[in-house]
């Protein structure tokens, strides 16, 4: 946002961040505030000390950019931003500078998307599900057990298809400058082990807003219930949910084990994070500074990735030990669940471009030709 009308609106956020914060501070810090958490809340207090600490301020920017996050401070996700930050405010020595937000401050995905769209909020980096909102074609995304692996999906979303993905948010008003990794979902609820696809039937599961998601749950036999992500902490506990799906390193630092009994690695949906920028923002930065913005996009990215797959990878012990029962989850039974959810994918490919998918599916099989 322009300075001139930045400090007005940048005052109202600060406020309902503070409200928000305030009135629900239990659902915006998940772990932290649910009080196991103690090596990470070290992560927590370096993560604020360096926002609080940059060199600038926003009162000498040109240039404020709002960025906000549905995840909390703990998350790589916000180690990411906080990168973000860094690279832009350096390579522009403060001319853009970043205020940063977590744990749905500034709103849910979907209500941080339409503030982009308004151009009363900068950026934000949605889990791609609830984007499928705005752009149908990021339903694709969302298939249960589309990629392969990790790289696999990096390689499609980096490649022309990929692009294209981007591309296709200009004309929702948002411009989509990388690919985050929130990575592999896992389930966890509060009622029984999850082995098999028979063991899902009856569960209550919070789910994005996403209709893939909805019907692939109740395929599956399960009652999927779409909630923002910033009242799911408060559904687990007071029981409107059975359980939820996500990747560890969010089970993990959110602190779901205070509210979860039972761990299952599903790993049924590969979930990209899409970096966004309100259209009209970027439009108004001069060239330099989009390409900076641009490239820091990317070069956070990767160390968003980074970080996020270690956490990703080291966290299952951390959660065993705050006392969650894990179910493995063998190929078998994942094959299993692949087959039954097959006609959901079928029929959303159905109502996509057929061009466009026949292009995604292409691009699937040449990734993984290159990393089996
Ligand atoms: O910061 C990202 C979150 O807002 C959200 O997208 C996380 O995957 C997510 C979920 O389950 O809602």
């Amino acid at each position: 946002m322009k300075k001139k009308a930045v400090l007005s609106v940048t005052m109202a956020f600060g406020l309902t961040a503070v409200l928000a914060a305030c009135g629900d501070a239990e659902n915006n810090n998940g772990g932290a505030d649910n009080g196991a958490n103690n090596a990470e809340e070290n992560v927590s207090d370096n993560n604020e000390a360096e926002a609080a600490n940059s060199e600038y301020s926003s009162g000498d920017a040109s240039y404020v950019i709002e960025a906000g996050i549905g995840l909390n401070n703990q998350h790589p996700q916000y180690e990411g931003l906080l990168r973000f930050k860094e690279i832009v405010e350096e390579a522009t020595d403060g001319d853009v500078y970043v205020e940063t937000y977590h744990s749905s401050q500034l709103g849910d995905d979907r209500e941080m998307m339409e503030a982009l769209q308004l151009g009363s909020q900068e950026v934000t980096i949605p889990s791609t599900a609830p984007v499928t909102n705005f752009v149908e074609e990021y339903a694709i995304l969302d298939f249960p057990f589309l990629f392969a692996n990790e790289d696999v999906a990096m390689e499609v979303l980096n490649g022309e298809i990929g692009d294209e993905l981007l591309d296709s948010l200009e004309d929702q008003e948002m411009v989509g400058l990388a690919w985050w990794e929130n990575g592999y979902r896992d389930l966890t609820n509060s009622t029984q082990p999850v082995e098999t696809a028979e063991d899902f039937q009856g569960l209550t599961i919070r789910t994005m807003e996403n209709e893939v998601h909805l019907e692939a749950f109740s395929e599956l036999g399960a009652n999927p219930t779409p909630m923002a992500f910033g009242e799911l902490f408060t559904g687990m506990q007071q029981g409107t949910v059975d359980g939820q799906e996500n990747p560890l390193a969010t089970i993990y630092l959110e602190g779901f084990y205070e509210v979860q009994d039972y761990y299952s690695d599903t790993n049924h949906v590969y979930s990209p994070f899409v970096f966004l920028m309100s259209k009209q923002f970027y439009d108004s930065l001069p060239d330099d500074y989009q390409e900076i913005v641009g490239d820091a996009a990317q070069e956070a990215g990767e160390f968003q990735i980074e970080q996020n797959r270690a956490q990703n990878e080291e966290l299952l012990d951390a959660l065993i030990d705050e006392g969650m029962e894990h179910s493995e989850v063998t190929d078998e039974a994942r094959e299993e669940m692949a087959e039954i959810v097959q006609p959901v994918n079928d029929q959303f490919a159905e109502q996509l471009d057929q061009d466009f998918v026949e292009r995604f599916f292409q691009a699937v099989e040449e990734a993984e030709e290159m990393h089996q």
